[in-house]
């Protein structure tokens, strides 16, 4: 089932000049970008964002962190999007990602994690919506598709 998932490289990534490589992980995957842009977080934005974790003792190292420099949001299109990112991103603790991932190739800080991307179907409606408006949103055909599924 194509779904479509928000992915936010933050702050870490794009200081680290990664944002190419880690957008490159999953245009190379076959997944179809329909939103890109370059934005300052705001601190109410990041809170919205945040809000599951507003009782975690983390909450305020996490918001100063994605406040802290622009990121880089894009929603990407495609057969199961949502749990093939989550792959393509690698477990929550660097300790635990998968050589390959984008954590476990290049996180070693638990807060500086370099990526965020949705977990489940609702929560991406919410945080795509959340992030972009709705004409920042592009519906269009990629001639190559065809060779990358076949649904
Ligand atoms: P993920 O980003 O893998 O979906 P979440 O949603 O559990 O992980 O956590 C959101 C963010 O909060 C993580 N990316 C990480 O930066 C931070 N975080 C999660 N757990 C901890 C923790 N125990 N200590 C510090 N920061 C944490």
């Amino acid at each position: 089932m194509a779904q479509r998932t928000l992915i936010i490289v933050k702050p870490d990534g794009v200081q680290r000049g990664l944002v190419g490589e880690i957008l490159g992980r999953f245009e190379r995957r076959g997944l179809k970008l329909i939103g890109l842009k370059l934005m300052a977080v705001d601190r109410s934005l990041a809170e919205t964002h945040y809000a599951v974790h507003k009782e975690k003792p983390f909450f305020a190292d996490l918001i100063e962190f994605i406040t802290a420099a622009p990121v880089v949001c894009a929603v990407v299109e495609g057969p199961e999007a949502i749990a093939v990112v989550r792959m393509l991103v690698g477990a929550t603790k660097f300790t635990e990602a998968a050589p390959g991932s984008i954590r476990g190739d290049f996180a070693l800080d638990l807060t500086m994690n370099l990526i965020h991307a949705s977990d489940a179907p609702d929560t991406a409606e919410k945080e795509v919506e959340l992030f972009f408006q709705p004409d920042e949103l592009l519906d269009y055909t990629r001639d190559g598709d065809r060779w990358v599924t076949s649904g």
